[in-house]
């Protein structure tokens, strides 16, 4: 019988290069998606996975459908990647960032306490929960200081997580996990908007790009790299919690001038900053300590932020080219 895996978030950059992941190792995948009245599928396509998964439909911040969906797949493993995850947004749906990214967390905890406790839980962590730094370099015990609704709304996640470990012995684990991007990005988030500006620049369908505080700090690694780390936190014997990072950091400056170089142009002649992209509070830097996740799950990043660049901007220049 092949293990069984559920997916919350399946339509989105991680769910779906965890799916891909979890198939190429012999699991039956079914992916939780939410009703939209548009399609959200476009990355299980690229992906070409698409037929391969099984969909349920169910919301997170709907309790009643999460537990019709435990019930009904029956899975060995529950990964929760499933957020309201822009934190830009976050301010302008503190709410409804609560109501998804928060107390989401806990309709699945509840309901494989109650249906099916011998399933394991992976909680989709983050770095932004360290917000306002307290150490140069974060791990596993520096204190958290979340900056946005959806920091603070991941906080809440990952402290349930921990809690219901310890009150009610689930095997529930929490991978907090610095910025990791690829090609199926969301467009809103800075990297892949700076590789699509770049593309578009460079193919002459934009003169432009602007972009707000450029001087913040991120630890930028692959997804396709990180999602190993996930499934690997699950295959242990007993739960815990993980920093997932590649332990460099580099402003968003510098990204934009690995990008815009690898396209032979100079950022400085493009790059605009406006303030409407600023936030109304800011994490200035972020610097992962990944020592625990490589010396007890033996994960590393394999891809350094000159290649993921390059490889975002590559299927961006694609992309542009084919419209
Ligand atoms: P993403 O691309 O924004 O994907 C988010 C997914 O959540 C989408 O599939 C989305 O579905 C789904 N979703 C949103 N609201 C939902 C709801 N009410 N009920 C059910 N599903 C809902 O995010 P990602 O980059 O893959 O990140 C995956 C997870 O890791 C998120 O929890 C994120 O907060 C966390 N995280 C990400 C990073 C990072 O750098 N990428 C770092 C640390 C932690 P639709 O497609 O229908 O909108
Ligand atoms: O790409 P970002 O929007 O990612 P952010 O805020 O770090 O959040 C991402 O990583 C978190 C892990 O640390 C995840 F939990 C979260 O779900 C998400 O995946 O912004 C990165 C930085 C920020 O400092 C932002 O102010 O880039 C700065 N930035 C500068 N100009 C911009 C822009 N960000 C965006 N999105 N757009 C800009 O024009």
């Amino acid at each position: 019988m092949p293990r069984v895996a559920l997916v919350t978030g399946i339509t989105g950059q991680d769910g779906c290069y965890l799916a891909d992941f979890l198939l190429k190792k012999g699991y039956r995948v079914f992916g939780l998606v939410a009703r939209r009245s548009s399609d959200t599928f476009w990355r299980l396509r690229e992906m070409g996975i698409i037929d391969k998964v099984e969909l349920v439909h169910g919301d997170l911040a709907d309790g009643s459908s999460i537990s019709r969906a435990i019930q009904t797949t029956r899975p060995d493993e529950v990964y929760n990647l499933g957020a309201q995850s822009f934190v830009g947004t976050s301010w302008d749906q503190p709410v409804l960032t609560g109501q998804v990214t928060g107390l989401g967390v806990v309709h699945i905890l509840e309901a494989i306490r109650q249906f099916s406790p011998t399933t394991r839980f992976y909680q989709a962590s983050t770095s932004e929960m360290f917000g306002l730094i307290q150490t140069d370099k974060q791990n596993e015990r520096t204190p958290f200081y979340p900056r946005s609704p959806y920091g603070v709304a991941k906080l809440y996640g990952h402290w349930i997580t921990v809690n219901y470990r310890e009150s009610f012995k689930l095997h529930a684990s929490s991978g907090i996990l610095f910025n990791h991007e690829s090609p199926l990005r969301g467009i809103e988030f800075v990297t892949r908007k700076v590789t699509d500006g770049v593309a578009r620049i460079k193919l002459g369908k934009q003169k432009e790009l602007r972009l707000g505080n450029i001087d913040a700090k991120r630890d930028w690694g692959f997804a396709g790299d990180f999602v190993e780390a996930m499934w690997l936190m699950l295959q242990q014997e007993v739960p815990d919690d993980y920093v997932v990072a590649t332990g460099r950091t580099t402003t968003v400056r510098d990204m934009c001038k690995i990008a815009f170089k690898h396209v032979g142009l100079d950022y400085e002649e493009f790059v605009v900053i406006d303030p409407k992209f600023y936030r109304p509070a800011e994490v200035d830097v972020l610097l992962g300590d990944p020592t625990k996740a490589r010396d007890k799950l033996g994960w590393k990043p394999r891809t350094d932020l000159e290649q993921l660049i390059e490889m975002m901007v590559q299927a961006d220049l694609g992309r542009v080219e084919r419209e």
